[in-house]
């Protein structure tokens, strides 16, 4: 293999490696955006591997200041729960919420009551009940994004 060749190579398992859903015990989805009228809706869907699993807990903290009542709902196979951040940019979660429905997919649904855009991040971790959190992946991309443009310019 010459060196031209490997360094495709190279560059090709880099960029495989990235695409790939990073499997820890404590995750996190930081600094994403949801851009748009009040309808607007992001859609992620982290998953719970570990066998043990008893549920996923999480929140939303709302970076930009302003009260946009950006709400976190956690969905699984018929079940719901939902948690909101009532005050922007003060560096506070909403409420942590768990929805205990075992091992697999979850969908979270971002959601707000005011038009713009509001920077987010969502704190999660997959649950055994017992205090501890079996694994999980992070998802790299949303499912569905209300702003797919380069995340950059803001
Ligand atoms: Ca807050």
């Amino acid at each position: 293999m010459n060196n031209k060749m490997k360094k495709k190579l190279s560059i090709l398992t880099i960029c495989l490696a990235m695409s790939q859903a990073s499997n820890v015990s404590a995750h996190n989805l930081t600094g994403k955006y949801l851009y748009s009228g009040d309808q607007a809706a992001d859609v992620w869907q982290p998953s719970c591997l570990g066998e043990d699993t008893t549920g996923l807990g999480a929140s939303i903290n709302d970076i930009d200041p302003g009260r946009s009542n950006l709400s976190l709902l956690i969905y699984k196979e018929g079940k719901a729960v939902n948690t909101v951040d009532v005050s922007g940019g003060d560096g506070v979660n909403s409420p942590f919420v768990s929805l205990n429905m075992g091992p697999g997919v979850y969908t979270f649904i971002v959601a707000m009551s005011q038009a713009g855009v509001n920077k987010y991040d969502i704190l999660f971790h997959c649950q055994d009940g017992k205090g501890g959190h079996p694994s999980g992946s992070t998802p790299t991309q949303p499912t569905q994004n209300e702003y797919p443009e380069n995340e950059s310019l803001f």
